[in-house]
């Protein structure tokens, strides 16, 4: 590729994206906002020993929790991850199509160049992939759709194929997962579908309502603990995050649990002061409960590149270990798995793909690229 400076990518980038934003069929739903740099630390404040944190093992339903007991939506589960994907799918599949179509040239490939960027897997990589595609396909002299297919698919896959993508459970112990992401991105649905995942698997579990900005968010926990038979901690309304972690810790101490999860809230009205409560959250854990062993950011999936800022303030403010990208069942721009890889360097270890319990599923990048490709 030719070198452009960051001032010209980015122009590019905008330009681009604004002319295929317009063009994308997709619903789109925004996140609460788009933080930018990262806050410092605030000091540790132990919290105090006698929360405020409750076992609360029966909580009902409330209306606003659609959460628990949604229906898996329009998608049928017989059609697969290729089924699930199909927004994203329309969008990068029907461009290699056109692209044999229209018989290879300069333009059709421009035109992929900007399916991919449409799919949001980013500027740098929708560059790189397209003229590997090119090069390869003139290589192997590949001329219909099937082959042209195959080289992108190996490109893709080969894109897709780095990091440690196994969740971190302890040999001994309770191993502790602590899980992030602005309001909306799915976290407490993720938090329900690993805590079903994990005591299907014959693990103890205990879930930590540390979002007690609403009572209504400890009550959709509930509905998940209730389903699955994890243990729920919660506290009062308004109390501090970090006293709910801490009781957490206490609970799965005295039940002896495998694993501890910790919901979080990711109101972004104060950035700050939310970077500071979920390192507060994390000391905590790591004085109580002797660390944490996987942070999951919790990335909306619909949201495109607004994605990529947000991770990179939350992992600026706690050591993120691994991303669960929601929604890609609803979302035209599952290329973000792509471009957050390559941002952060860290590995999507965690699809969602729909709001039902077995929604959530480990990232395979084979299984993905094929979702996406698939006719
Ligand atoms: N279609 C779809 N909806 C999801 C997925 N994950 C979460 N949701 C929905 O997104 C909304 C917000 O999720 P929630 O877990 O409450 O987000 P939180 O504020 O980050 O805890 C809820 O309506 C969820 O059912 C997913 O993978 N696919
Ligand atoms: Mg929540």
């Amino acid at each position: 590729m030719e070198l452009l400076a960051p001032d010209t990518l980015v122009a590019v980038t905008a330009a681009l994206v604004a002319v295929v934003a317009a063009l994308v069929v997709g619903r789109r739903r925004r996140g609460d906002g788009t933080p930018g740099a990262a806050p410092d630390a605030s000091p540790v404040d132990a919290p105090t020993p006698d929360v405020t944190a409750e076992v609360a093992p029966d909580v009902a339903p409330t209306p606003d929790t659609p959460t628990a007991d949604a229906p898996t939506g329009d998608v049928a589960p017989a059609r697969g991850l290729a089924g699930r994907l199909a927004r994203t799918r329309a969008v990068v599949s029907g461009a290699v199509a056109d692209l044999v179509g229209a018989g290879l040239d300069d333009a059709a490939w421009e035109r992929l160049e900007e399916a991919l960027l449409a799919a949001d897997v980013g500027v740098a990589a929708a560059t790189d992939l397209v003229a590997e595609v090119r090069r390869e396909a003139r290589a192997r002299g590949a001329r219909d759709a099937a082959a042209v297919r195959t080289v992108l698919r190996t490109a893709l896959v080969a894109e897709l194929s780095t990091g440690d993508r196994d969740l971190a459970h302890r040999a001994d112990g309770t191993t502790v997962w602590l899980v992030t992401g602005v309001n909306g991105s799915g976290k407490t649905t993720t938090v329900g579908k690993l805590a079903a995942r994990e005591t299907a698997a014959g693990r103890r579990v205990v879930l930590a309502a540390a979002d007690t900005f609403r009572a209504a968010a400890a009550d959709q926990l509930g509905v998940w603990a209730d389903r699955t038979g994890a243990e729920l901690v919660r506290g009062a309304e308004g109390a501090d995050p970090a006293s709910v972690a801490y009781a957490g810790a206490e609970a799965a101490a005295a039940a002896g649990a495998d694993l501890l999860i910790v919901d979080t809230a990711g109101r972004l009205q104060n950035r700050r002061e939310l970077m500071d409560e979920l390192g507060k959250v994390a000391r905590v854990l790591a004085g109580r409960a002797g660390g944490v062993d996987e942070t999951l950011l919790v990335l909306d999936g619909t949201v495109g590149q607004n994605a990529v800022t947000q991770a990179e303030a939350f992992t600026a403010a706690v050591g993120v270990t691994g991303l669960a990208l929601t929604k890609l069942d609803g979302s035209s721009r599952g290329g973000i798995v792509v471009a957050v890889q390559r941002r952060l360097g860290l590995p999507v270890k965690l699809v969602g793909v729909g709001e039902d319990v077995a929604d959530l599923l480990p990232f395979d990048p084979v299984a993905f690229v094929d979702g996406l490709l698939a006719e």
